[in-house]
């Protein structure tokens, strides 16, 4: 039985009823890290890894979920809506703020699971909120739209889940296009579709199977860390609001000296925005190999400037630098462990996944697993079997 017939199953077992299906796809990002929480730009995609969602609505306010693969549930009510710092929160953070919104939602049932490997940074938990958010809209027909819906989720994992992080994951989950990456703006919001169009070459992640304990933590130290370069700027430059308005002669005049640890971080921001600008014009030209040294570029700021790399990671784009069959290759997503995001030659694959399996577990002791992605639309519902 497949996944969707499996949570079918299930949800028909655990409320008697039919439920609508969901699917909250997960996200890549070409380039463009640790931008959007400083208004800048990013380039991600939605991929074929989903978590998906049977759900139907209750009259009365009890919230029942399911979290399949993890053989869990949940029960609570409406009117207790508080973090449990388990996998619920990211339900009822969601919930939480649709109350807030004061939108008129009532109880709810959900069974849950998916195929995004866990803690690989693949955004599973903005695909699940969004979900979670997608299925509200339609079972109390709420008529928003997706932008407000991919806020509420941006607000749940800020205010509920307590992870500062800003609006790619969730946006790219929402807003995905099948064979187009987004290039969005994390200011205005505008965004554009670009097609990808990269004849012969595959997006391959690597997923280096570690997760940081402190990944929160420190993501929010780097977000702090940038906004106090941004106050201390500041000073100088009353007019700018965040580090997408400061160059690197601002910096370098007068951060360097001064805070030589905010000033690295806030140098590696300015310059990926610039790479994030100059990877465009690149596959706009359809020079793949330019962009992929612009991975490359990205990598090395993220790890030597901004830190949050690990050295798995690091030798997981060292040992894709050195196949003849790979453009580009860096770390995705907040860091500290998850996926390598690489553009290898399809002719290549074979050999590739061969080596970096390999070497990998030579150099770690650890073993990796690829994934070869393709670009999908973002949340969307696979059937209604029932209206309400
Ligand atoms: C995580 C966050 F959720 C995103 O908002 C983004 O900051 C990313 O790390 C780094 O680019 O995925």
């Amino acid at each position: 039985m497949d996944l969707l017939n499996q949570l079918t199953a299930s949800f028909q077992d655990a409320f008697h009823s039919d439920p609508l299906l969901i699917c909250s796809p997960g996200r890549v990002n070409l380039i463009g890290e640790h931008t959007d929480y400083n208004e800048g730009f990013v380039l991600p995609a939605a991929i074929d890894k989903a978590i998906y969602l049977a759900v139907g609505p209750r009259t009365d306010d009890e919230l029942h979920f399911v979290a399949y693969d993890l053989n869990k549930t949940y029960q609570g009510t409406l009117n207790d809506l508080l973090p449990t710092h388990t996998w619920a929160d990211y339900l009822l953070g969601v919930a939480a703020q649709f109350r807030l919104a004061g939108q008129p939602i009532k109880g709810f049932n959900c069974v849950f699971g998916g195929t995004i490997p866990m803690g690989a940074g693949l955004s599973s938990s903005a695909a699940l909120e969004n979900g979670v958010g997608f299925a509200l809209n339609e079972l109390f027909g709420l008529g928003l739209d997706r932008i407000a819906m991919l806020k509420m989720s941006q607000r749940a994992e800020n205010d509920f889940v307590g992870a500062k992080v800003g609006i790619m994951d969730m946006f790219a989950s929402m807003m995905g296009k099948a064979n187009h990456v987004i290039k969005l703006d994390c200011r205005s919001l505008e965004y554009a579709y670009a097609p990808l169009q990269m004849d012969g070459i595959s997006i391959v992640l690597c997923d280096s199977r570690v997760k940081h304990s402190l990944v929160t933590s420190e993501y929010n130290t780097r977000r702090a860390e940038c906004e106090a370069g941004v106050r201390f700027l500041k000073t100088f430059y009353p007019e700018i609001h965040s580090l997408r308005d400061v160059t690197m002669v601002m910096l370098d005049t007068h951060l360097k000296h001064a805070q030589p640890l905010i000033y690295r971080r806030c140098a590696y921001v300015v310059q990926e925005n610039q790479r994030l600008l100059d990877g465009v014009a690149a596959l706009e030209a359809n020079d793949i190999r330019a962009f992929g040294q612009l991975m490359y570029g990205s990598h090395e700021g993220l790890s030597h400037w901004y830190e949050v790399s690990c050295p798995e990671l690091d030798t997981l784009v060292d040992i894709a630098r050195d196949h003849p069959g790979v453009l580009g290759a860096r770390m995705m997503g907040g860091g500290f462990g998850g996926c390598t995001i690489n553009l290898v030659y399809e002719n290549a694959l074979d050999d590739f996944t061969h080596l970096i399996t390999k070497q990998y577990k030579v150099r770690t002791g650890k073993d990796t697993y690829l994934h070869v992605c393709k670009i999908q639309n973002g949340t969307n519902l696979i059937s209604r079997s029932v209206s309400y």
